[in-house]
């Protein structure tokens, strides 16, 4: 068991390729589709998703994707189930188990993350069905007096007991602690939440018993928040994020998958790039981006079949520069191929 939880996890972030995190659950992708006026229903959410797991070449810079409960159990149009497809594409299937964020000890702002209860039971049964990898993520909004140290501790405990769940069904869990990037805060206040968040988390890992080399970190990168009043150069953010980073974590950690949180697609790929180009680093460094992956794709596509070629195009080409950006070898000219 050890041992495929260590070979899933070094899969994971092969490099050259990283993560698609598709597992916008009903609600978050509702949103995203009206914005462009697309109804959401469980046809167009399927549609969505054969769009993104038919690309062309996925497997070539995708080593896995995350699916939401409801994508899990879906098919193409042909009634190929997605979860064979990905497997023939050489993709790694995994599944998002957290029930999202709810709020935490009356607290106005800060949240928790439910579904704990009941996972000892879920677990199995998603690894029984093919998944390879979970998904859990705990949010922490910077602000005067947050993150506290109560939800800083809560969320680490739960992160634990969730990652033990996950290793005990053999599923590799990946373990998001997400400092998110609401307000205007300094690079350097990011970074010191992100520190207080992971040095809990790898506390209660150690406390919990779980394999460090059978998991997955998805944290967020060390940036200002998004109404600071200066953005920070990929370079700065490379340097804050790795110096954080090589304090704080084991270095028999495999992988290290970040998440966009809110960067633009472009700016994602630039500090991914800008961190992988000043290795090699103890662990290997990848994405694992949901927004800034399909920003692109889902306008492209916009609900219409006869936009589905240039909204693959479009969704391959992110793909390809973000797995460039992993090797470091990623420039921004590169984005002109989408254009030839
Ligand atoms: C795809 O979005 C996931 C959250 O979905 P819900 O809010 O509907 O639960 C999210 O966890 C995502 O996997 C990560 O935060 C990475 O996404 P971004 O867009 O930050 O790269």
């Amino acid at each position: 068991m050890e041992d495929n939880l260590k070979e899933t996890a070094r899969a994971m972030v092969t490099p050259g390729k990283g993560i698609l995190a598709a597992d916008e659950s009903t609600g978050n992708i509702e949103k995203k589709f009206a914005k462009l006026g697309v109804p959401s229903t469980e046809e167009t959410r399927r549609q969505y998703r054969e769009l993104l797991f038919t690309t062309p070449g996925l497997g070539m810079h995708i080593s896995g994707v995350i699916l939401y409960d409801e994508t899990f159990h879906q098919s193409t149009s042909g009634g190929k189930s997605f979860l064979k497809l990905l497997t023939e594409e050489g993709v790694l299937p995994g599944i998002k188990v957290d029930e999202g964020t709810t709020g935490f000890a009356g607290s106005e702002v800060e949240k928790t993350t439910k579904g704990l209860e009941g996972l000892p039971k879920r677990m199995p049964e998603y690894a029984k069905k093919g998944a390879k990898f979970a998904k859990w993520r705990a949010i922490y909004t910077i602000g005067d007096g947050f993150p506290s140290d109560r939800l800083i501790q809560q969320n680490a405990k739960d992160l634990a007991a969730y990652a033990k769940i996950c290793q005990e069904s053999g599923v590799v869990p990946i373990v998001e602690p997400e400092v998110l990037m609401d307000g205007n805060h300094s690079i350097d206040a990011c970074k010191e939440a992100t520190r207080r968040v992971l040095v809990a988390v790898f506390e209660e890992l150690s406390n919990t018993d779980v394999s460090i080399e059978g998991m997955i970190l998805k944290p967020n990168m060390v940036v200002p928040g998004e109404a600071h009043a200066r953005k920070a150069s990929p370079e700065e953010i490379a340097d804050a994020t790795l110096n954080l980073l090589k304090e704080v974590l084991p270095s028999n950690l495999p992988g290290i998958a970040f998440l966009s949180g809110g960067q633009s697609e472009i700016e994602a790929t630039e500090n991914l790039n800008a961190m992988a180009e000043v290795g090699p680093h103890p662990w290997k460094l990848t994405f694992s981006y949901g927004r800034a992956l399909q920003s692109s794709t889902l306008k492209k596509w916009n609900g219409k079949k006869e936009n589905v070629y240039e909204a693959q195009k479009a969704f391959y080409h992110r793909a390809k520069m973000n797995g460039l950006a992993t090797l470091g070898k990623y420039k921004r000219e590169m984005e002109q191929e989408l254009l030839s």
